[in-house]
C-alpha cells in the first residue's frame, strides 16, 4: 500500500512496523508509526500548503538556528529520506514528512486545569522568544495572509455575493452577527496601519494539541511547525484565548456548554507573559484581551465563508457543519466578551504589580 511505499523511502522495513491514523487535525493527515523506533507520519493537504517546500525550507532554517542559540530545546525536526530529501514524494507532488516521535511524551486533546493552560502558553511563549533576533526576511511565508483579517472579511463579503438563496437565508442571523462585532475588524486595520505590533517568528496554530507534554504534563516544546512564519503575538495568544477557555470546543451542538473560564485567561497571561518578559511590548499588553475576539471573529469569518462556499476548505462530517461552527464560535465571542473587562482590569494590576516588584 501507498503509505509502505513511503516508510521504504524512509529505510523503513514496513514488516516491523504498524501504522495508526492519528490525532485530530482537520487539514494534513498524520498517522503514527510504531515499531522497533516510534515516528509520526504526515501528508501535506496540497490544496492548502501550496508551496510544501517552502515548509521544509523554514523547519531548517529554525533548526539550524536554534541548535546553536538554545541547544537544549528540544525542536522536532523532519527526518531526511534516504536519499537526503526533506520530504518524501509520492505519485508526483504528494509529500509526506516522517517526525521522530518523541518518547515519553504526551499531547492532549483539551485542557483539564489551569497548569496545562499555563504551560502550553508558556511554551508558545518560549518558541518566539527563543527566535526574537532571527532574522524574519529569511522565513517563507507557507500561507500568505493567513491571519490577514481583513482578507478573511473580504473573502466571506465575496462568497455572500456568489452563495445561493437558500444559504444566505439559514446562515442570515450568522451574517447580521458578523456585522454587529465589525469594529473588531477596525481595531485590526487600525493596529496593522498603524503599525502598532512587532513582527515576530509566530507559531499561527496554537492548539492545545499543538503541544508536547511529559508524563507530568510539564511543557516541552511545540509541534506542527507548518504556519511558523512572520506574524503578530495576536494570532498565537488569540488562538490559546479561543481553543483553551470554554470546556466546550468548536464542533459542540450544545452551545450552552460553551463557556469562559476565567481563571485559564490568567493562567494563559501569566505563562506567556513569564516567557516572553520584558520583550512584550506595552502594545502587546494593551492588545492581549483583543487577541481573543480577534482570533474567534476571523474563526466565525472562516467557517461560515465555508459554509457558504460549500465546505471546500474544512473537513465536514455532517451538512451545515461549517455553519453550527461559525454559530458555535459567535456564541463563544459573546461569552468573551462578557469578561472583557475583568481581563483587563486583572492585566493591569497584575503589569503594575509586576512592574512594581522589578524597579
Ligand atoms: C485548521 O488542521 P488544524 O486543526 O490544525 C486551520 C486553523 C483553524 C483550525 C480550526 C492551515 O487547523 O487555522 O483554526 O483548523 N489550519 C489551517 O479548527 O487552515
Ligand atoms: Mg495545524
Amino acid at each position: 500500500m501507498m503509505l509502505d511505499q513511503i516508510l521504504e523511502l524512509y529505510g523503513l522495513n514496513t514488516n516491523n512496523y504498524h501504522i495508526k491514523s492519528f490525532g485530530t487535525g482537520l487539514i494534513n493527515h498524520t498517522w503514527k508509526v510504531s515499531g522497533p523506533e516510534n515516528y509520526i507520519l504526515q501528508r501535506i493537504n496540497p490544496y492548502v500548503f501550496k508551496n510544501p517546500e517552502a515548509i521544509a525550507e523554514n523547519m531548517a532554517l529554525l533548526a539550524e538556528y536554534l541548535k546553536h542559540t538554545a541547544p537544549n530545546y528540544l525542536f522536532v525536526a523532519p527526518i531526511p529520506t534516504l536519499k537526503g530529501e526533506r520530504m518524501a514524494e509520492i505519485n508526483h507532488k504528494e509529500y509526506y514528512r516522517l517526525f521522530p516521535f518523541i518518547d515519553n511524551s504526551v499531547t492532549i486533546t483539551e485542557i483539564t486545569n489551569q497548569q496545562e493552560a499555563f504551560e502550553a502558553a508558556q511554551q508558545f511563549g518560549k518558541f518566539t522568544y527563543l527566535l526574537r533576533d532571527f532574522k524574519l526576511e529569511k522565513l517563507h511565508y507557507t500561507l500568505p495572509q493567513f491571519h490577514d483579517l481583513k482578507l478573511r472579511f473580504d473573502q466571506f463579503k465575496e462568497a455572500c455575493s456568489t452563495a445561493g438563496a437558500d444559504k444566505l437565508a439559514i446562515a442570515a442571523t450568522a451574517i447580521n452577527d458578523i456585522y454587529k462585532y465589525q469594529g473588531i475588524l477596525f481595531t485590526y486595520m487600525q493596529l496593522i496601519d498603524h503599525q502598532q505590533l512587532p513582527l515576530r517568528v509566530i507559531h499561527h496554530d496554537t492548539k492545545i494539541s499543538n503541544v508536547l507534554f511529559d508524563q507530568h504534563h510539564n511543557g516541552l516544546c511545540v509541534i506542527d511547525l507548518d504556519t511558523v512564519m512572520p506574524g503578530y503575538f495576536l494570532s498565537d495568544v488569540g488562538d490559546m484565548l479561543r481553543t483553551y477557555l470554554s470546556p466546550a470546543n468548536e464542533e459542540e451542538r450544545d452551545f450552552s456548554k460553551i463557556q469562559i473560564n476565567e481563571e485559564c485567561f490568567y493562567a494563559i497571561y501569566k505563562g506567556y507573559v513569564s516567557a516572553m518578559g520584558t520583550a512584550l511590548t506595552p502594545a502587546e499588553k494593551e492588545y492581549f484581551t483583543y487577541s481573543g475576539k480577534y482570533m474567534i471573529y476571523m474563526q466565525v469569518l472562516r467557517f461560515l465563508t465555508d459554509f457558504l462556499n460549500d465546505d471546500i476548505y474544512y473537513h465536514t462530517t455532517y451538512p451545515l457543519q461549517n455553519l453550527v461552527r461559525a454559530q458555535n464560535q459567535l456564541k463563544l465571542l459573546e461569552q468573551f466578551t462578557r469578561s472583557e473587562n475583568r481581563f483587563k482590569k486583572f492585566i493591569e494590576y497584575f503589569s503594575f504589580k509586576h512592574d512594581n516588584i522589578v524597579n
